[in-house]
């Protein structure tokens, strides 16, 4: 069994990975700076599920299973040294980086919300190769990415795993190389995502630093077998307008009867996968990691693709909810379409939970249950992608049945 170093390991996706590689047998250790935890102070607004402390999370852990988790409150991209302590005594096998800031409504909020985004989501992807350098550590860094460093428009071919074949024209004669695949961010979040991608690339190419980059689509769903053992490891539900992603908003706002806000035509399509699949996803990735030398390793962590209006209308139809077309705050494209290619993780044995297997139960066991916790005053999405827009927040422009 591996030591598995969790940096980001109190938020959201990081929280149920850290249990379920515990569960596995792994020794893992988070380290977090509990800052999801202090923006949620800021923005004003909780957890629609009731989230505990993380000491007493861990002693719950404790209780249920046996196994111990260590957790170290560390500021990775600002405590370079402290950082590097940790790496050098524990000597991990694998580190796992969910250690940045995740939300692309909060990245573009203000210049500060920005400057925030890029100062630490950077910094820390930094840091952790610097350390890996300095220490001569060997361990296997997985990065949990977002398929967002593609955009989402593609022309009608399917987005390949991370690199791209193209042919250069050298004096008539055509040579074939494979690139990254060109970036094209639509926040400065998802701009930070492209930026790690070369950190690792130089890194890599560099000083062999062994490295998977999990591109991941939208995350779906809240708990997992191992969060569901008692109410007291339950994982965090955001439904507001900065981090509440677009299926799980649609899930709350149905519990509490509030129209389903689709931006504009809701004709974006997203890639998605389920929280319980984010942890097997990762489980792979640590289970088959890189050769010394071998490039980095770059996988598309999803699992389905869907129209933002086809899921407003697939929770319409389970409970009944009305349809809202608001003004679409963002700077992006009406309509796209997506087509990704996630061969390596169903090659690997990833057999997905789909929306139609697991859509009834979070309805049931999660957005209805906890709506009582939930601020309506926090629906809307008030970060606006472009100054001067005229965009009001939740203006609707269409109903429709
Ligand atoms: N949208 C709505 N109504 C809403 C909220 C969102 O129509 O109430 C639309 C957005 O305009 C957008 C789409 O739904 O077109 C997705 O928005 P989102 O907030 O669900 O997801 P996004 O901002 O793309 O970011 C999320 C995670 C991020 C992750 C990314 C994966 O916060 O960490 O990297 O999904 S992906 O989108 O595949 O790049």
């Amino acid at each position: 069994m591996a030591k598995i170093v969790i940096l980001g390991g109190d938020g959201f996706c990081g929280w149920p990975t850290s249990l379920y590689l515990s569960k596995q047998g792994h020794d893992v250790i988070i380290v977090d700076n509990l800052s999801r935890r202090e923006i949620d102070l800021e923005l004003e607004v909780d957890s629609l599920t009731p989230i505990q402390p993380i000491g007493t999370r861990l002693e719950t852990w404790k209780q249920k299973t046996g196994n111990t988790i260590r957790f170290e409150n560390i500021t990775v991209g600002k405590e370079y040294e402290r950082l590097l302590k940790l790496l050098s005594d524990e000597r991990p096998d694998t580190i796992i980086h969910f250690a940045e800031q995740r939300a692309a409504p909060y990245s573009m909020k203000s210049p500060t919300h920005k400057r925030y985004t890029v100062d630490n989501n950077l910094n820390s992807t930094h840091d952790v190769l610097a350390a890996m350098v300095e220490l001569n550590l060997d361990a296997h860094l997985i990065h949990l990415g977002t398929m967002g460093v593609y955009g989402y428009g593609t022309a009608g071919m399917q987005i390949p795993e991370g690199y791209l074949d193209i042919k250069v024209d050298v004096n008539g004669t055509l040579h074939d190389q494979q690139v990254l695949y060109p970036v094209n961010p639509g926040s400065v979040y998802h701009l930070t995502k492209t930026q790690d991608q070369l950190f690792f690339q130089f890194y890599n190419k560099n000083d062999q630093v062994r490295v998977t980059d999990l591109h991941q689509g939208i995350v779906w769903g809240t708990q997992t077998p191992e969060t569901e053992l008692d109410e007291k490891l339950i994982n965090r539900f955001d439904y507001d307008g900065d981090y509440g992603t677009v299926l799980n908003r649609f899930l709350m706002q149905s519990a509490v009867e509030h129209p389903l806000t689709v931006h504009g035509t809701g004709g974006q399509t997203r890639a998605f996968i389920h929280i319980t699949d984010t942890c097997k996803c990762i489980e792979l990735a640590v289970n088959n990691p890189p050769a010394k030398g071998e490039r980095v390793h770059i996988l598309n962590q999803m699992t389905e693709t869907h129209r933002v209006r086809d899921l407003a209308k697939i929770i319409s139809d389970l409970t009944g909810a009305e349809i809202a077309f608001v003004k679409n705050p963002r700077n992006e494209a009406n309509e796209n379409d997506l087509h990704v290619c996630n061969d390596n993780f169903l090659g690997l044995g990833l057999e997905p939970v789909t929306l139609s297997q697991g859509l009834l139960k979070e309805v049931t066991e999660i957005s209805t249950r906890y709506a009582h916790r939930s601020d309506g005053s926090k629906i809307p999405c008030i970060s606006l992608w472009t100054n001067g827009s005229d965009v009001e927040s939740e203006e609707v422009i269409a109903d429709a049945a």
